[in-house]
């Protein structure tokens, strides 16, 4: 059962921020969630009675630090449906992710006149490594263009693909418009032309369930801080056939099988990708978070979400003058806007003083806001311990943004 009160009390922030005055209602899931106890205490737990490099010693508690890590591989595993375990890289996030498969993967096979495929709507980080290897190899960069609610445009997707695609790579659901992109139609439509495909599931694996087997992605890509997970963790998922086949994305210790002054040899999935000590409590913390979100179930997740959307997008369009920035038929937890022509910083430092946190600016997809002719909107995205009364008072200080313009 979902008991939200129940839920908001596991989150200290949440907690505690209830019972100032005014109350904290947190906004800014998009950039980062808060953190549930059981995810604090379980990196408290790691560090106090488990702490030890991994996969080198031979002593119990190195063995006990090596387990843990490996179980929460084993739980990405799991989130993702991925056939292999060793499909599972652990990185710093998304962003280290998708630079991994630009350098180690397409690099290696991009030629001048080749194509890369994205949205209109990427995140700079699904964007720019493409764009940098593109001008590296004199191959160019082809843009899905979105529609006024801000759906990509599938037909102009469908004539995009042809013999000099080398790579798709998709935002799943866009942290700036909460549009979800119909991945699995586009995902089959590259595959049918043999193009590998990449999915940027940074603001969708807390989201929804997501079957990487099922939807046949070739890369898929994450953070574990926008999933109640610390910082500094994440996830890149790849067929193992591409894995096995790439150059290791950086060298050193781990990485190895053999070394000497002038050869070496590289270690077997996953750790040719996981060069030196990796943030050994991070993956431990990203495990629990994996169990939290799991033992709420994500479908009861959903539709909370959904549910809050739906409130929101009513609750701030019946407010005079503010003009709703996506609004596409398949959308979840975010709700960008601007109100009348008051700049978004301006929206973003009155609603901090009603206790409002939410993001202003163009959310990292520069871009995408060029597309809107706006330099930004104000930001309100949920999470699994966000309430109706907290879209009450973020329209409460709506007004009184407005009363004060
Ligand atoms: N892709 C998407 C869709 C994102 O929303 C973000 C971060 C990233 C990639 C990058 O993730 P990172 O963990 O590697 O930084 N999005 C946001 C945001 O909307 N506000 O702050 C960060």
């Amino acid at each position: 059962m979902f008991q939200i009160d129940q839920i908001r009390t596991t989150f200290p922030l949440i907690n505690q921020g209830s019972q100032q005055s005014p109350p904290l209602a947190y906004l800014d899931n998009a950039a980062t969630t808060q953190k549930p106890l059981e995810v604090i205490q379980r990196i408290q737990a790691y560090y106090e009675n488990e702490n030890a490099n991994i996969h080198r010693g031979i002593y119990d508690l190195a063995r006990q630090a090596t387990d843990d890590y490996e179980a929460a591989r084993q739980k990405a595993k799991n989130l993702l449906n991925a056939a292999k375990t060793e499909e599972i890289i652990f990185t710093r996030g998304t962003t280290e992710s998708i630079n991994l498969v630009a350098q180690s993967f397409l690099d290696a096979q991009l030629k001048a006149g080749d194509e890369v495929v994205i949205t209109a709507m990427e995140h700079h980080s699904n964007l720019v490594p493409w764009q940098m290897l593109c001008k590296k190899r004199g191959a160019s960069l082809k843009i899905i263009p979105v529609n006024d609610a801000g759906e990509v445009i599938l037909e102009e997707y469908r004539q995009m693909l042809n013999d000099k695609t080398r790579m798709v790579a998709l935002v799943h659901i866009s942290n700036s418009l909460g549009t979800i992109n119909p991945i699995v139609e586009m995902t089959q439509l590259a595959k049918q032309k043999g193009i590998p495909v990449l999915i940027d599931g940074a603001q969708s694996v807390s989201h929804m369930e997501i079957d990487v087997q099922a939807l046949d992605c070739d890369f898929f890509a994450f953070s574990g801080h926008k999933m109640y997970a610390p910082t500094g963790i994440g996830v890149l998922y790849g067929k193992a056939a591409h894995l096995n086949a790439m150059e290791p994305y950086q060298y050193g210790g781990e990485m190895i099988r053999t070394v000497g002054y002038e050869e070496s040899t590289f270690n077997t999935l996953p750790h040719k990708f996981e060069a030196g000590t990796p943030n050994i409590a991070g993956a431990i913390g990203l495990g629990a978070a994996i169990d939290f979100i799991q033992k709420i179930g994500l479908p009861h997740i959903h539709q909370h979400l959904d549910d809050l959307l739906q409130y929101a997008t009513e609750k701030l369009g019946n407010i005079q003058g503010l003009r709703l920035i996506g609004t596409a038929q398949q959308k979840t937890s975010i709700v960008s806007f601007l109100l009348d022509d008051v700049h978004p910083h301006d929206m973003g430092t009155i609603l901090n003083e009603s206790g409002v946190a939410i993001r202003a600016g163009h959310h990292c997809t520069m871009p995408l806001m060029r597309r809107f002719g706006i330099p930004g909107t104000a930001r309100a995205s949920f999470a699994v311990y966000n309430t109706k009364a907290e879209i009450d008072q973020l329209a409460e200080a709506l007004k009184k943004v407005q009363a004060i313009f």
